[in-house]
């Protein structure tokens, strides 16, 4: 397929409530989606998940649009496109910023099951029909409002709660937790909040069965992961090390971590993520599929991913309306009972709701080739 053109559409969307980390808040989301037209007309989407400012990582929705429109789209322009895994080769000129490359090599990734006429899913290879969610909640003012929150959330049915976490809102808050549910699959986040002199600290987080604490060091460690790991019993979860599969490799060697949380555009698009689903199959490692407060788009690119077989534990990627008042899909991603059905139609399986982009929409900006 030859790529003809590119719409960058700007989002900005407000978030139905702001989402704290040890980071700080977030009110709302600003966001690329990509649409992408071939020479036979047919459409691909992809979102791209950088934040306004580069506390999670270095990119921004600025470095994105900078990178896609000056490096990115010239390469897809470039030559037809025989398969999606050709992409991650194309772009390897350009270093790093792994999120607009994902963003892009999404939106190929859809306009290709679209011509095959497959999901997504099928595509990448995932067998699945339902995903198993988890619902991942921000710092709150008070463990009151936390309880109140945690006992709504396993009324609506997620399958695990993931707290984040950060020094002085840590051991207090997870003792409160297990108390009021003594049987819910929890998980603390730290986003890299802690060091190696907290060790005995974080030592005490053995007493709450937790099913796993994600990035507690330093958002490039993979050394001192693996000298905590040997001193915790509750696995660690990488999160913010793992940029590649071959972040993957040396974080399993270490011993750094247990488990993977693996984020498409953190790792640079979605033959980036087959590749460490298919690596940690074989060495046992499981993983599950992170979040970036995506809407609609890369929710359902989320799916996708999640549906092969060694995303096995409940991923971030919860329903449209955990999130948006009104989300930029149609139908919106629903959730029942605790899963998501994996769509059945072609592509995302998911259409775009344009009145609901237009609304949102900031900027746009046509790449013709
Ligand atoms: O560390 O996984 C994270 C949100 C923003 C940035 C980083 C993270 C998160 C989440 C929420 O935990 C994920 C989501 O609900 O989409
Ligand atoms: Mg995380």
């Amino acid at each position: 397929m030859l790529i003809k053109q590119v719409v960058l559409h700007r989002l900005q969307m407000q978030l139905k409530a702001p989402f704290a980390t040890s980071f700080g808040t977030m009110k709302d989301k600003e966001f690329f989606i990509i649409e992408m037209v071939d020479e036979a007309g047919f459409r691909g989407f992809g979102e791209s998940v950088a934040f306004i400012s580069p506390w999670y990582t270095e990119e921004t929705v600025t470095t994105v649009e900078h990178i896609m429109k000056d490096f990115l789209i010239p390469l897809l322009f470039h030559a037809p496109i025989n398969h999606p895994d050709d992409v991650s080769v194309r772009f390897s000129p350009i270093k790093r910023n792994n999120m607009a490359k994902a963003a892009l090599e999404g939106a190929v990734w859809d306009l290709y099951a679209k011509r095959k006429k497959l999901p997504l899913a099928t595509c990448l290879g995932g067998g699945k029909t339902t995903i198993d969610v988890g619902i991942s909640i921000g710092i709150q003012s008070t463990i009151e409002e936390l309880l109140r929150k945690i006992e709504q959330y396993a009324l609506e049915g997620y399958k695990r709660v993931k707290l984040k976490v950060k020094p002085g809102y840590d051991l207090e808050v997870l003792k409160e937790v297990r108390r009021a549910f003594p049987n819910l699959p929890l998980m603390a986040d730290a986003n890299s909040a802690y060091t190696l002199n907290d060790i005995a600290h974080l030592q005490r987080f053995d007493d709450f069965n937790l099913l796993m604490i994600e990035q507690p060091l330093g958002q490039d460690d993979i050394v001192e992961h693996a000298k905590l790991q040997k001193e915790l019993q509750t696995p660690i979860c990488l999160d913010e090390s793992i940029y590649s599969l071959d972040d993957a490799k040396l974080a399993i060697e270490l011993g750094a971590c247990q488990i993977i949380n693996v984020k498409v555009g953190r790792v640079g698009g979605l033959t980036e993520a087959k590749k460490i689903n298919d690596y940690c199959k074989v060495h046992n490692i499981p993983i599950w599929c992170g979040g970036m407060l995506e809407a609609g788009i890369g929710r359902a690119h989320n799916i996708a991913v999640t549906a092969l077989d060694q995303f096995i534990l409940p991923g971030d990627t919860s329903p449209s309306n955990r999130y948006w008042e009104k989300d930029i899909v149609v139908p919106e991603v629903k959730m029942e009972q605790g899963v998501i059905q994996v769509p059945t139609t072609p592509g995302i399986g998911y259409e775009i709701d344009w009145a609901t982009v237009e609304k949102y929409r900031v900027e746009r900006l046509i790449l013709e080739n």
